[in-house]
């Protein structure tokens, strides 16, 4: 099915309107990235560390759990009558010394009608918007042209990032500001601003970078967040709807959020629970605040995981109705319902 020329192939601008179209990730043949040690050591889990090693696959059994949770999810997501696009099946991400094709939306972020690829940190994920997503975004582009794709540069492909500075003024990132990087899952849309988060991937030359591509109008906030290891904030802040927010009190405080006039007269909640490890099937990549990295169908609807009964019920006491889906297959490779989407279109 495709959409009448009237209907937006891209046009989304925040985290809560009605979801019309959704990209939703596949695993493939998924890797622990091997990105340089000194990265891993500053934002992976301490216990896994040692598995990031180039051509390390992740166990076949959870690859292949993973994939069916996320098919199930589209299938979720295509009876509420979204429009999900899907990148093909089975990449040998370990061919590519790649990661995966799971996490879509660490590399690209829908603001208004454009939608821009990340140029990110980490070489081996250089390949992955191409080689997952590339075709998607030919056929955004080709449905509607008031698209406005923008690819990333070639030549932030050269790894230049890495902090090696011993001095004392070194800065709390692996990175330097040498080009452009970030991760877009450090960004969220709330209207025409968009609040962000430095981290391990994410620089000034990146929010830079971000700030230029954006359609006129909207602009970046740089949010104050106390992670040492940050890397993405999609389980540090989740809008519920607006005018709600649901907040991880050990990553940011209400003051940080409230300084900035667009969450001002909003209600913030610090998320109440402290979230247990899972034992199995291990989460590899992410800390267990993963609750947070729900995805919000309308302001009224949640998808959350399925045995997440006590975030459900929270949830619920606040006015969300949630739709269960498994996800823990693909949580131990990497993120939950918001890392495995990019929201295209929105209402
Ligand atoms: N991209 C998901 C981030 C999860 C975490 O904070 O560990």
């Amino acid at each position: 099915m495709h959409p009448s020329s009237s209907t937006p192939s891209v046009h989304a601008d925040d985290e809560v309107s009605p979801l019309k179209a959704v990209i939703v990730g596949r695993a493939g043949r998924a890797c622990f990235p091997a990105a340089p040690p000194a990265m891993i050591a500053a934002t992976m889990p301490e216990a896994h560390i040692h598995r990031f090693k180039p051509k390390s696959p992740f166990p076949d059994n959870i690859i292949e759990k993973a994939e069916a949770e996320l098919d199930c999810f589209a299938a979720i997501l295509k009876a509420e009558g979204i429009r999900v696009y899907r990148p093909p099946k089975g990449i040998d991400w370990l061919a590519e010394n790649g990661y995966t094709g799971a996490m879509p939306r660490d590399g690209l972020i829908s603001v208004g009608k454009t939608l821009i690829e990340a140029p990110f940190a980490w070489p081996c994920r250089s390949r992955e918007i191409e080689l997952a997503y590339g075709d998607i975004l030919k056929e955004l582009a080709a449905e509607d042209s008031h698209a406005r794709i923008v690819r990333r540069p070639e030549e932030t492909f050269a790894n230049t990032l890495l902090d090696e500075d011993e001095s004392d003024e070194k800065g709390p990132w692996v990175i330097n500001n040498s080009r452009p990087a970030f991760d877009a899952a450090d960004f969220m849309r709330f209207g025409t601003v968009i609040l962000g988060q430095y981290s391990h991937v994410t620089n000034q030359a990146g929010v830079d970078y971000l700030q230029k591509h954006l359609p006129e109008g909207y602009r970046v906030e740089m949010l104050e967040v106390n992670d040492p290891n940050a890397m993405h904030i999609d389980a540090t802040i989740l809008p519920l709807r607006k005018g709600l927010l649901v907040y991880n009190p050990k990553k940011i405080t209400e003051a940080a959020l409230r300084a900035h006039e667009v969450l001002k007269n909003w209600d913030l909640r610090p998320y109440p629970f402290i979230p247990q490890e899972p034992t199995e099937p291990p989460l590899y990549m992410t800390s267990p605040w993963l609750s947070l990295n729900a995805l919000v169908l309308d302001g009224l609807r949640i998808v959350v995981e399925a045995s997440d009964d006590i975030t459900v019920e929270w949830y619920e006491q606040l006015g969300m109705t949630c739709i269960r889906c498994p996800f823990k297959h693909v949580n131990s490779i990497g993120g939950s319902f918001h890392c495995a989407t990019v929201d295209l279109v929105r209402e």
